[in-house]
Protein backbone atom coordinates (compact mmCIF):
# COMPACT_ATOMS: atom_id res chain seq x y z
CA UNK A 1 0.00 0.00 0.00
CA UNK A 2 1.29 3.59 -1.42
CA UNK A 3 -0.17 5.86 1.23
CA UNK A 4 1.31 9.09 -0.51
CA UNK A 5 -1.54 8.11 -4.12
CA UNK A 6 -5.04 7.48 -4.86
CA UNK A 7 -5.71 4.02 -4.27
CA UNK A 8 -5.70 1.76 -7.30
CA UNK A 9 -9.62 1.43 -7.34
CA UNK A 10 -10.16 4.48 -6.16
CA UNK A 11 -14.13 5.82 -6.72
CA UNK A 12 -14.16 8.42 -9.02
CA UNK A 13 -17.29 9.95 -9.81
CA UNK A 14 -20.36 12.31 -9.00
CA UNK A 15 -23.59 12.56 -7.15
CA UNK A 16 -27.20 14.39 -7.80
CA UNK A 17 -30.49 13.80 -6.50
CA UNK A 18 -33.71 12.99 -8.21
CA UNK A 19 -35.64 16.21 -7.34
CA UNK A 20 -33.08 18.41 -8.35
CA UNK A 21 -32.48 17.46 -11.63
CA UNK A 22 -35.05 15.09 -13.23
CA UNK A 23 -38.50 17.03 -13.95
CA UNK A 24 -41.33 15.72 -15.58
CA UNK A 25 -42.60 16.03 -12.16
CA UNK A 26 -46.01 14.79 -12.92
CA UNK A 27 -45.23 12.16 -15.64
CA UNK A 28 -45.22 8.07 -15.89
CA UNK A 29 -47.36 8.10 -13.25
CA UNK A 30 -45.47 9.72 -9.99
CA UNK A 31 -47.48 11.79 -7.43
CA UNK A 32 -46.72 14.62 -6.25
CA UNK A 33 -43.97 14.93 -3.13
CA UNK A 34 -43.39 17.37 -0.77
CA UNK A 35 -40.68 19.53 -2.69
CA UNK A 36 -42.96 19.76 -5.75
CA UNK A 37 -44.26 22.39 -3.23
CA UNK A 38 -41.39 24.52 -2.45
CA UNK A 39 -41.06 27.60 -4.79
CA UNK A 40 -37.60 29.06 -6.11
CA UNK A 41 -35.66 31.54 -3.77
CA UNK A 42 -32.49 33.44 -3.52
CA UNK A 43 -29.58 34.02 -1.31
CA UNK A 44 -31.69 36.67 0.03
CA UNK A 45 -34.82 35.38 -0.15
CA UNK A 46 -36.08 31.74 1.55
CA UNK A 47 -37.76 28.85 -0.53
CA UNK A 48 -41.46 28.87 0.31
CA UNK A 49 -43.76 26.15 0.87
CA UNK A 50 -47.19 26.57 -0.61
CA UNK A 51 -50.38 25.13 0.43
CA UNK A 52 -51.65 24.26 -3.38
CA UNK A 53 -49.63 24.98 -6.76
CA UNK A 54 -50.23 28.57 -6.85
CA UNK A 55 -50.87 29.57 -10.60
CA UNK A 56 -47.64 32.12 -11.49
CA UNK A 57 -45.52 31.02 -9.06
CA UNK A 58 -41.99 29.34 -9.54
CA UNK A 59 -41.55 25.49 -8.89
CA UNK A 60 -37.74 24.91 -9.61
CA UNK A 61 -37.94 20.97 -9.36
CA UNK A 62 -40.84 20.86 -11.33
CA UNK A 63 -38.73 21.09 -14.41
CA UNK A 64 -35.42 20.40 -12.79
CA UNK A 65 -33.11 20.03 -15.91
CA UNK A 66 -35.06 17.20 -17.77
CA UNK A 67 -32.75 14.75 -16.37
CA UNK A 68 -35.79 12.20 -16.69
CA UNK A 69 -35.70 12.66 -20.58
CA UNK A 70 -31.90 13.63 -21.44
CA UNK A 71 -30.38 10.99 -18.60
CA UNK A 72 -28.51 8.76 -22.11
CA UNK A 73 -26.75 11.99 -23.43
CA UNK A 74 -25.85 12.82 -20.14
CA UNK A 75 -24.70 9.76 -18.34
CA UNK A 76 -23.00 9.57 -21.73
CA UNK A 77 -21.01 12.97 -20.64
CA UNK A 78 -20.17 11.69 -17.36
CA UNK A 79 -18.64 7.98 -18.82
CA UNK A 80 -16.59 10.45 -21.08
CA UNK A 81 -14.53 11.97 -18.04
CA UNK A 82 -14.37 8.23 -16.51
CA UNK A 83 -17.00 8.35 -13.89
CA UNK A 84 -16.54 4.84 -11.91
CA UNK A 85 -19.14 5.67 -9.80
CA UNK A 86 -22.59 7.88 -9.92
CA UNK A 87 -24.95 8.94 -6.94
CA UNK A 88 -28.34 8.81 -7.89
CA UNK A 89 -31.56 9.53 -5.96
CA UNK A 90 -34.63 7.15 -6.32
CA UNK A 91 -37.75 9.92 -5.77
CA UNK A 92 -40.07 7.53 -3.52
CA UNK A 93 -43.18 9.48 -5.09
CA UNK A 94 -42.10 7.83 -8.97
CA UNK A 95 -42.25 3.70 -7.14
CA UNK A 96 -45.01 4.60 -4.26
CA UNK A 97 -47.07 7.68 -5.69
CA UNK A 98 -48.82 8.50 -2.73
CA UNK A 99 -46.39 6.62 -0.03
CA UNK A 100 -48.80 4.02 1.13
CA UNK A 101 -50.54 2.52 -2.62
CA UNK A 102 -50.72 -1.24 -2.31
CA UNK A 103 -48.68 -1.40 -5.36
CA UNK A 104 -45.46 -0.01 -6.63
CA UNK A 105 -45.62 2.33 -9.98
CA UNK A 106 -44.78 0.05 -12.59
CA UNK A 107 -43.74 2.41 -14.88
CA UNK A 108 -41.40 4.55 -12.04
CA UNK A 109 -39.64 1.38 -11.42
CA UNK A 110 -38.87 0.60 -14.99
CA UNK A 111 -37.35 4.28 -15.49
CA UNK A 112 -35.06 3.81 -12.85
CA UNK A 113 -33.92 0.01 -14.42
CA UNK A 114 -33.57 2.12 -17.57
CA UNK A 115 -30.99 4.48 -15.90
CA UNK A 116 -29.14 2.08 -13.92
CA UNK A 117 -28.67 0.04 -16.90
CA UNK A 118 -27.33 2.88 -19.03
CA UNK A 119 -24.87 3.29 -16.24
CA UNK A 120 -24.04 -0.16 -15.53
CA UNK A 121 -23.42 -0.40 -19.73
CA UNK A 122 -21.17 2.72 -19.39
CA UNK A 123 -18.77 0.74 -16.43
CA UNK A 124 -20.43 3.83 -14.44
CA UNK A 125 -21.37 1.68 -10.73
CA UNK A 126 -24.86 3.48 -9.15
CA UNK A 127 -24.82 3.98 -6.06
CA UNK A 128 -28.36 4.82 -4.91
CA UNK A 129 -29.53 7.42 -2.01
CA UNK A 130 -32.86 6.12 -0.54
CA UNK A 131 -34.03 9.19 0.60
CA UNK A 132 -32.59 12.72 -0.37
CA UNK A 133 -35.15 15.23 0.65
CA UNK A 134 -38.35 12.92 -1.36
CA UNK A 135 -41.61 12.03 0.30
CA UNK A 136 -45.09 11.80 -1.65
CA UNK A 137 -46.82 14.35 -0.25
CA UNK A 138 -49.62 12.61 1.10
CA UNK A 139 -47.19 11.13 3.81
CA UNK A 140 -46.39 14.69 4.55
CA UNK A 141 -50.18 15.64 4.83
CA UNK A 142 -52.08 12.24 6.37
CA UNK A 143 -49.08 10.93 7.86
CA UNK A 144 -47.21 14.09 9.44
CA UNK A 145 -44.17 12.41 7.50
CA UNK A 146 -41.14 11.38 10.08
CA UNK A 147 -43.12 12.37 13.00
CA UNK A 148 -45.22 9.00 12.42
CA UNK A 149 -43.95 5.72 13.10
CA UNK A 150 -45.85 4.37 10.40
CA UNK A 151 -43.90 6.43 7.54
CA UNK A 152 -41.21 4.07 8.99
CA UNK A 153 -43.06 1.14 7.69
CA UNK A 154 -43.94 2.58 4.34
CA UNK A 155 -40.35 3.71 3.89
CA UNK A 156 -39.19 0.23 4.80
CA UNK A 157 -41.63 -1.41 2.48
CA UNK A 158 -40.33 1.12 -0.73
CA UNK A 159 -37.37 0.23 0.13
CA UNK A 160 -37.77 -3.51 0.03
CA UNK A 161 -39.32 -2.75 -3.44
CA UNK A 162 -36.01 -1.49 -4.86
CA UNK A 163 -33.98 -4.46 -3.14
CA UNK A 164 -35.76 -6.78 -4.48
CA UNK A 165 -35.94 -4.73 -8.32
CA UNK A 166 -32.20 -4.08 -8.08
CA UNK A 167 -30.31 -6.56 -6.77
CA UNK A 168 -27.97 -7.83 -8.88
CA UNK A 169 -27.46 -4.46 -10.64
CA UNK A 170 -26.85 -2.45 -7.47
CA UNK A 171 -24.32 -2.77 -4.78
CA UNK A 172 -24.14 0.15 -3.01
CA UNK A 173 -27.18 1.64 -1.57
CA UNK A 174 -27.60 4.94 1.29
CA UNK A 175 -29.93 5.02 3.79
CA UNK A 176 -30.75 8.67 4.31
CA UNK A 177 -28.63 12.23 2.92
CA UNK A 178 -28.19 14.54 5.66
CA UNK A 179 -30.73 13.36 8.56
CA UNK A 180 -27.73 15.25 10.51
CA UNK A 181 -29.46 18.82 10.19
CA UNK A 182 -32.41 17.75 12.26
CA UNK A 183 -31.92 17.64 15.85
CA UNK A 184 -34.09 19.76 18.70
CA UNK A 185 -31.35 23.20 18.50
CA UNK A 186 -32.47 23.64 14.45
CA UNK A 187 -34.90 26.17 12.95
CA UNK A 188 -38.44 24.38 13.33
CA UNK A 189 -39.13 26.58 10.28
CA UNK A 190 -36.21 25.85 7.88
CA UNK A 191 -36.09 24.73 4.78
CA UNK A 192 -34.12 21.54 5.58
CA UNK A 193 -36.48 20.56 7.98
CA UNK A 194 -39.46 20.94 5.55
CA UNK A 195 -37.42 18.74 3.03
CA UNK A 196 -35.97 15.97 5.48
CA UNK A 197 -38.97 15.74 7.89
CA UNK A 198 -41.38 15.86 5.56
CA UNK A 199 -43.41 17.88 8.18
CA UNK A 200 -45.87 21.04 7.49
CA UNK A 201 -44.68 23.84 9.98
CA UNK A 202 -48.02 24.17 11.66
CA UNK A 203 -47.90 20.38 12.25
CA UNK A 204 -45.17 21.16 14.95
CA UNK A 205 -46.59 22.15 17.94
CA UNK A 206 -43.57 21.21 20.79
CA UNK A 207 -40.58 22.02 18.33
CA UNK A 208 -37.40 20.43 20.84
CA UNK A 209 -39.96 17.39 21.46
CA UNK A 210 -41.02 16.96 17.80
CA UNK A 211 -37.42 17.29 16.47
CA UNK A 212 -36.04 15.06 18.59
CA UNK A 213 -39.10 12.30 17.60
CA UNK A 214 -38.09 13.15 13.95
CA UNK A 215 -34.67 12.93 13.95
CA UNK A 216 -34.73 9.02 16.22
CA UNK A 217 -37.63 7.73 13.57
CA UNK A 218 -35.56 8.13 10.54
CA UNK A 219 -32.72 6.85 12.64
CA UNK A 220 -34.56 3.64 13.44
CA UNK A 221 -35.97 3.54 9.88
CA UNK A 222 -31.81 3.40 8.58
CA UNK A 223 -31.41 0.81 11.23
CA UNK A 224 -34.53 -1.32 9.65
CA UNK A 225 -33.29 -0.16 6.28
CA UNK A 226 -30.25 -2.18 6.81
CA UNK A 227 -31.24 -4.95 8.28
CA UNK A 228 -34.04 -5.81 4.73
CA UNK A 229 -31.35 -5.22 2.70
CA UNK A 230 -29.00 -7.75 4.03
CA UNK A 231 -31.93 -10.45 4.04
CA UNK A 232 -32.36 -9.96 0.04
CA UNK A 233 -28.56 -9.89 -0.03
CA UNK A 234 -26.19 -9.80 2.26
CA UNK A 235 -23.30 -8.65 0.23
CA UNK A 236 -25.05 -5.30 -0.35
CA UNK A 237 -23.28 -2.27 0.91
CA UNK A 238 -24.79 -0.03 2.97
CA UNK A 239 -23.90 3.29 4.31
CA UNK A 240 -25.51 6.57 5.46
CA UNK A 241 -24.01 10.23 4.10
CA UNK A 242 -23.65 13.12 6.32
CA UNK A 243 -23.26 16.41 6.01
CA UNK A 244 -20.50 17.65 8.08
CA UNK A 245 -19.10 20.87 9.23
CA UNK A 246 -16.16 21.89 11.54
CA UNK A 247 -16.40 24.42 13.54
CA UNK A 248 -13.24 26.12 14.86
CA UNK A 249 -13.08 27.74 18.67
CA UNK A 250 -13.53 31.70 17.63
CA UNK A 251 -10.87 32.19 20.14
CA UNK A 252 -8.97 30.13 22.28
CA UNK A 253 -10.03 30.48 25.66
CA UNK A 254 -11.25 27.02 26.71
CA UNK A 255 -14.83 27.61 26.99
CA UNK A 256 -14.69 28.69 23.52
CA UNK A 257 -12.94 25.34 22.50
CA UNK A 258 -15.46 23.55 24.22
CA UNK A 259 -18.33 24.96 22.69
CA UNK A 260 -16.70 24.64 19.59
CA UNK A 261 -16.57 20.75 20.65
CA UNK A 262 -20.43 21.10 21.06
CA UNK A 263 -21.15 22.31 18.44
CA UNK A 264 -19.17 20.27 15.44
CA UNK A 265 -20.88 17.10 17.88
CA UNK A 266 -23.91 18.06 17.25
CA UNK A 267 -24.31 16.38 14.07
CA UNK A 268 -22.66 13.33 15.20
CA UNK A 269 -25.93 11.79 17.52
CA UNK A 270 -27.52 9.70 14.46
CA UNK A 271 -24.18 8.97 12.88
CA UNK A 272 -22.68 7.54 16.61
CA UNK A 273 -26.36 5.21 16.09
CA UNK A 274 -25.45 4.27 12.53
CA UNK A 275 -22.00 2.93 13.19
CA UNK A 276 -22.13 1.91 16.75
CA UNK A 277 -25.94 0.44 16.74
CA UNK A 278 -26.55 2.10 20.18
CA UNK A 279 -28.27 5.85 20.51
CA UNK A 280 -25.70 8.03 22.34
CA UNK A 281 -26.19 8.31 25.78
CA UNK A 282 -24.75 11.87 25.74
CA UNK A 283 -27.46 12.65 23.85
CA UNK A 284 -29.67 11.19 25.78
CA UNK A 285 -28.61 13.15 28.61
CA UNK A 286 -28.97 16.44 27.01
CA UNK A 287 -32.34 15.07 26.05
CA UNK A 288 -33.11 14.34 30.04
CA UNK A 289 -32.67 18.16 30.93
CA UNK A 290 -34.34 19.71 28.09
CA UNK A 291 -37.73 18.05 29.01
CA UNK A 292 -37.00 15.84 25.84
CA UNK A 293 -38.54 12.43 26.23
CA UNK A 294 -37.59 9.47 23.49
CA UNK A 295 -39.99 6.35 23.78
CA UNK A 296 -36.66 3.62 23.31
CA UNK A 297 -37.98 -0.05 23.83
CA UNK A 298 -36.18 -2.86 23.96
CA UNK A 299 -37.34 -4.13 20.47
CA UNK A 300 -35.68 -0.67 18.97
CA UNK A 301 -32.68 -1.42 20.73
CA UNK A 302 -32.33 -4.71 19.38
CA UNK A 303 -33.30 -2.89 15.93
CA UNK A 304 -30.50 -0.05 16.24
CA UNK A 305 -28.07 -2.82 16.85
CA UNK A 306 -28.76 -5.46 13.81
CA UNK A 307 -28.66 -2.32 11.56
CA UNK A 308 -25.26 -0.64 11.16
CA UNK A 309 -23.79 0.69 8.20
CA UNK A 310 -21.03 -0.64 6.34
CA UNK A 311 -19.38 2.83 5.58
CA UNK A 312 -20.17 6.65 5.61
CA UNK A 313 -20.64 8.99 3.01
CA UNK A 314 -19.00 12.79 3.92
CA UNK A 315 -20.67 15.62 2.09
CA UNK A 316 -18.40 18.43 2.96
CA UNK A 317 -18.85 22.03 1.70
CA UNK A 318 -17.16 24.53 3.81
CA UNK A 319 -16.07 24.76 7.80
CA UNK A 320 -17.71 27.54 10.37
CA UNK A 321 -16.51 29.25 13.17
CA UNK A 322 -18.50 28.66 16.92
CA UNK A 323 -19.96 31.66 18.02
CA UNK A 324 -18.10 32.78 21.27
CA UNK A 325 -19.02 32.44 24.49
CA UNK A 326 -16.91 34.98 26.14
CA UNK A 327 -16.84 37.61 23.29
CA UNK A 328 -19.50 40.53 23.93
CA UNK A 329 -22.19 39.57 22.19
CA UNK A 330 -21.90 42.94 19.64
CA UNK A 331 -18.72 41.53 18.77
CA UNK A 332 -19.41 37.89 17.31
CA UNK A 333 -21.45 37.89 14.52
CA UNK A 334 -20.41 39.64 10.89
CA UNK A 335 -23.69 38.28 8.25
CA UNK A 336 -26.55 36.73 8.97
CA UNK A 337 -26.67 33.90 6.43
CA UNK A 338 -22.69 33.43 6.52
CA UNK A 339 -21.96 32.98 9.66
CA UNK A 340 -18.76 34.86 11.62
CA UNK A 341 -16.04 34.97 9.11
CA UNK A 342 -12.69 33.08 9.84
CA UNK A 343 -10.44 35.44 8.52
CA UNK A 344 -8.25 32.61 6.96
CA UNK A 345 -10.44 31.19 4.46
CA UNK A 346 -12.11 33.05 1.67
CA UNK A 347 -16.00 32.49 0.85
CA UNK A 348 -17.84 31.35 -1.76
CA UNK A 349 -20.66 33.89 -3.66
CA UNK A 350 -22.96 32.40 -0.90
CA UNK A 351 -20.75 32.82 1.70
CA UNK A 352 -19.92 29.43 2.38
CA UNK A 353 -15.96 29.60 3.70
CA UNK A 354 -13.43 27.59 1.09
CA UNK A 355 -11.33 25.37 3.81
CA UNK A 356 -9.95 21.96 1.94
CA UNK A 357 -7.72 21.60 5.23
CA UNK A 358 -11.12 21.04 7.01
CA UNK A 359 -11.73 18.31 4.52
CA UNK A 360 -8.54 16.45 5.98
CA UNK A 361 -9.47 17.41 9.51
CA UNK A 362 -12.84 15.65 9.51
CA UNK A 363 -11.92 12.84 7.22
CA UNK A 364 -9.22 12.04 10.03
CA UNK A 365 -11.41 13.00 12.73
CA UNK A 366 -13.85 10.48 11.69
CA UNK A 367 -11.57 7.98 10.80
CA UNK A 368 -10.47 7.86 14.29
CA UNK A 369 -13.57 8.14 16.04
CA UNK A 370 -15.21 5.12 13.73
CA UNK A 371 -11.95 2.77 13.76
CA UNK A 372 -10.86 3.55 10.23
CA UNK A 373 -14.11 2.94 8.97
CA UNK A 374 -14.49 2.97 4.84
CA UNK A 375 -15.54 5.99 3.57
CA UNK A 376 -16.77 8.23 0.88
CA UNK A 377 -16.94 11.52 -0.01
CA UNK A 378 -20.14 11.78 -1.52
CA UNK A 379 -20.67 15.51 -1.99
CA UNK A 380 -17.92 18.50 -2.45
CA UNK A 381 -17.87 21.01 -4.74
CA UNK A 382 -18.43 24.71 -5.65
CA UNK A 383 -21.06 26.59 -6.42
CA UNK A 384 -20.73 29.88 -8.23
CA UNK A 385 -21.75 31.99 -10.67
CA UNK A 386 -20.70 30.72 -14.38
CA UNK A 387 -21.35 32.30 -17.74
CA UNK A 388 -20.98 32.07 -21.62
CA UNK A 389 -18.62 33.73 -22.85
CA UNK A 390 -19.14 35.25 -26.63
CA UNK A 391 -17.92 31.83 -27.70
CA UNK A 392 -20.10 29.80 -25.94
CA UNK A 393 -17.78 28.40 -23.48
CA UNK A 394 -17.35 28.40 -20.00
CA UNK A 395 -14.27 29.21 -18.33
CA UNK A 396 -14.02 27.99 -14.72
CA UNK A 397 -10.58 27.86 -13.29
CA UNK A 398 -12.07 29.04 -9.88
CA UNK A 399 -13.38 25.61 -10.04
CA UNK A 400 -10.50 24.01 -10.86
CA UNK A 401 -8.54 25.83 -8.34
CA UNK A 402 -11.43 24.86 -5.56
CA UNK A 403 -11.38 21.02 -6.28
CA UNK A 404 -7.66 20.78 -6.67
CA UNK A 405 -6.61 22.34 -3.25
CA UNK A 406 -9.14 19.71 -2.01
CA UNK A 407 -7.80 16.13 -3.92
CA UNK A 408 -3.92 17.17 -2.44
CA UNK A 409 -6.27 17.26 1.53
CA UNK A 410 -7.78 14.58 0.74
CA UNK A 411 -4.06 12.64 -0.40
CA UNK A 412 -3.24 14.07 2.63
CA UNK A 413 -5.29 12.14 4.44
CA UNK A 414 -4.98 9.12 2.50
CA UNK A 415 -1.18 9.64 3.68
CA UNK A 416 -2.66 9.77 7.29
CA UNK A 417 -3.92 6.66 6.99
CA UNK A 418 -7.89 7.31 6.20
CA UNK A 419 -9.59 4.54 4.83
CA UNK A 420 -11.00 6.80 1.96
CA UNK A 421 -12.74 4.51 -1.09
CA UNK A 422 -13.82 7.23 -3.03
CA UNK A 423 -14.92 10.71 -4.57
CA UNK A 424 -18.24 11.80 -5.59
CA UNK A 425 -18.29 15.53 -6.60
CA UNK A 426 -21.43 17.22 -6.40
CA UNK A 427 -23.55 18.43 -9.04
CA UNK A 428 -21.24 17.24 -12.07
CA UNK A 429 -23.65 18.72 -13.85
CA UNK A 430 -25.53 21.95 -13.08
CA UNK A 431 -28.63 21.49 -11.49
CA UNK A 432 -31.36 23.14 -9.12
CA UNK A 433 -29.87 24.27 -5.65
CA UNK A 434 -30.96 22.25 -2.73
CA UNK A 435 -31.06 25.37 -0.49
CA UNK A 436 -32.03 28.13 -2.73
CA UNK A 437 -33.85 26.72 -5.68
CA UNK A 438 -31.68 28.39 -8.44
CA UNK A 439 -29.92 27.35 -11.82
CA UNK A 440 -27.70 30.86 -10.55
CA UNK A 441 -25.67 28.52 -7.98
CA UNK A 442 -23.62 26.12 -10.49
CA UNK A 443 -21.59 23.34 -9.56
CA UNK A 444 -21.37 21.52 -12.79
CA UNK A 445 -18.04 20.20 -15.11
CA UNK A 446 -21.21 20.92 -17.76
CA UNK A 447 -23.32 23.46 -18.05
CA UNK A 448 -26.98 23.66 -18.64
CA UNK A 449 -28.31 26.77 -20.44
CA UNK A 450 -31.16 27.24 -18.42
CA UNK A 451 -31.97 30.16 -16.54
CA UNK A 452 -33.84 31.53 -13.61
CA UNK A 453 -35.57 33.36 -15.84
CA UNK A 454 -37.02 30.16 -17.80
CA UNK A 455 -34.89 31.03 -20.52
CA UNK A 456 -32.22 28.93 -22.43
CA UNK A 457 -32.48 25.52 -24.44
CA UNK A 458 -31.60 23.51 -21.95
CA UNK A 459 -28.04 22.54 -24.13
CA UNK A 460 -25.31 21.00 -22.19
CA UNK A 461 -21.91 22.64 -22.66
CA UNK A 462 -18.56 21.13 -21.26
CA UNK A 463 -16.93 24.01 -19.06
CA UNK A 464 -12.93 23.74 -18.84
CA UNK A 465 -13.25 21.89 -15.62
CA UNK A 466 -14.73 18.76 -17.74
CA UNK A 467 -11.33 18.46 -19.08
CA UNK A 468 -9.80 18.55 -15.98
CA UNK A 469 -11.51 16.19 -13.84
CA UNK A 470 -10.98 13.49 -17.14
CA UNK A 471 -7.55 13.96 -16.15
CA UNK A 472 -7.71 13.56 -13.06
CA UNK A 473 -9.24 10.73 -13.29
CA UNK A 474 -7.41 9.18 -16.03
CA UNK A 475 -4.24 9.54 -13.37
CA UNK A 476 -5.68 8.32 -10.46
CA UNK A 477 -5.32 11.71 -8.80
CA UNK A 478 -1.89 12.21 -10.04
CA UNK A 479 -2.51 14.90 -12.52
CA UNK A 480 -3.68 17.41 -10.63
CA UNK A 481 -2.28 20.29 -12.10
C1 LIG B 1 -26.42 19.26 0.31
C2 LIG B 1 -27.52 18.45 -0.33
C3 LIG B 1 -27.51 18.49 -1.83
C4 LIG B 1 -26.98 19.75 -2.46
C5 LIG B 1 -25.87 20.42 -1.68
C6 LIG B 1 -25.51 21.81 -2.13
O1 LIG B 1 -26.81 19.62 1.60
O2 LIG B 1 -27.40 17.10 0.03
O3 LIG B 1 -28.79 18.11 -2.26
O4 LIG B 1 -27.93 20.56 -2.94
O5 LIG B 1 -26.14 20.46 -0.31
O6 LIG B 1 -26.45 22.73 -1.67
P1 LIG B 1 -27.07 23.81 -2.62
O7 LIG B 1 -27.72 23.06 -3.72
O8 LIG B 1 -28.05 24.55 -1.84
O9 LIG B 1 -25.94 24.65 -3.06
Amino acid sequence: MNYKKFPDNFIWGGSIAAHQCEGAWQEDGKGPSAIDYLTGGTFSKARRVTKEIVEGEYYPNHEGIDFYHTYPEDIKLFKEMGFKALRISIDWSRIYPNGDDEKPNQKGLDHYTQVIDQLLACGIEPIITLFHFEMPLHIVREYNGWLNRKTIDLFVRHCTTLFNEYKGKVKYWVTFNEINHLDPSCDFDSIFTYMLAGVEYDVIKNPKQDLATIGYNMTLASAKVVAAAKEIDPSFQIGGVFGLTCYYPQTCHPADNLQAFFDTNRDFYQMDTFVNGIFPRYKLAEYEKNGIHLEISEKDRQVLLNGKVDFLGLNYYSSSVSPSVVVKENEKIDGVLAGISNPYLEASDWGWKIDPVGLRYLLNYLDRRYHGIPMIITENGLGAVDELDSNGKVHDPYRIEYLRKHFVEMRNAIDDGVNLMGYLMWGPIDLVSATTGEMKKRYGFIYVNKQDDGTGDGRRIKKDSFEWYKSVIASNGENLA
